[in-house]
């Protein structure tokens, strides 16, 4: 049944009528989207992505793409026999285990986005932290190795290609301050990095779950800071959601205007949160 009204052309008419003022808020729009591993899925699910993303530069918005791959990452480092940990949420990194992050973030993972959003009809040029030195790291915690903390952005590479209707495609992957060191940053730590010194209209962080939960477990759809920090506080945001949010903040701090955390598993979900009322997942702003 659902099926049939969704394509009813009258309906799908509608729809695009709908969206006219959702289109006309983004139109310039910078909006970062942070794609998360776990958000990615089969070769089907990553071309609904790519779609999605050609769809927001068709109608004006500046979409930067900034990806993670920490189960791509898992597997290959099995594959080499090499054993990895986290320690709060961040991959103990060291010389070997920074030469696989590198070869599968670059690599792999970068360039699989890279042809989906072109198989999809859009410009996209792959590149990692390294690039024009976009983002430069120093170590974050000792006991981590070579984890990156992002100390100077220099986004003038991504604006240069958004303004020639380019759309840039980030792994998080570093230069150091000295010695040509190799980084491993946090997917979401950059994508926040990213978005700050872009001062963007919007941070998607793609995960595969549904938002920030309050205590019993029900998505809230609009959070502020100050909310957040609370909830951090008496432990209702935990885990996995707590780099999430802590990078929410941060980027607000800096002057993105608002931070959604969506479940990037759910078809067309950057189209969902940024066109439709109904809107996805958690929305952070003041
Ligand atoms: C991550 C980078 C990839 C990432 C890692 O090594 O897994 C650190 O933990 P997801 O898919 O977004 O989790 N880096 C320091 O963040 O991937």
């Amino acid at each position: 049944m659902k099926k049939q009204i969704m394509r009813d052309p009258i309906a799908t008419a509608r729809t695009l009528s709908e969206a006219l003022p959702y289109l006309q808020r983004y139109s310039g729009a910078v909006v970062v989207i942070k794609f998360g591993g776990n958000a990615m899925g089969d070769d089907e699910a990553m071309a609904e992505f790519a779609r999605d993303v050609v769809l927001l530069r068709q109608v004006g918005v500046n979409p930067v793409v900034v990806h993670g791959g920490g189960p791509m990452i898992n597997k290959l480092l099995g594959q080499l026999g090499i054993k990895s940990e986290f320690v709060r949420g961040k991959r103990v990194t060291d010389k070997a285990t920074v030469e696989v992050v590198e070869m599968v973030l670059s690599g792999l993972v970068n360039k699989r986005i890279v042809q989906a959003i072109n198989d999809e009809g859009g410009r996209a040029v792959g590149i990692s932290g390294k690039d024009d030195d976009l983002m430069v790291c120093v170590a974050d915690d000792p006991e981590l190795g070579f984890v990156g903390k992002p100390v100077e952005m220099n986004v003038e590479i991504i604006r240069d290609l958004y303004r020639a209707g380019m759309i840039p495609v980030i792994a998080p992957v570093a230069t150091g301050m000295e010695d040509n060191e190799t980084f491993n940053v946090n997917g979401d730590t950059a994508a926040g990095a990213i978005a700050g010194a872009l001062k963007a209209d919007r941070l998607l962080l793609l995960t595969d779950v549904a938002g920030v939960k309050d205590a019993q477990g029900n998505v809230v759809t609009q959070l502020s800071p100050e909310e957040v920090r609370e909830m951090i506080a008496n432990g209702t945001i935990a885990g996995g959601m707590i780099p999430k949010t802590e990078t929410a903040l941060k980027a607000l701090e800096d002057g993105v205007r608002a931070v959604t955390i969506i479940d990037g598993t759910v078809p067309n979900a950057c189209l969902l949160e940024l066109y439709t009322e109904h809107g996805a997942g958690s929305i952070i702003r003041s």
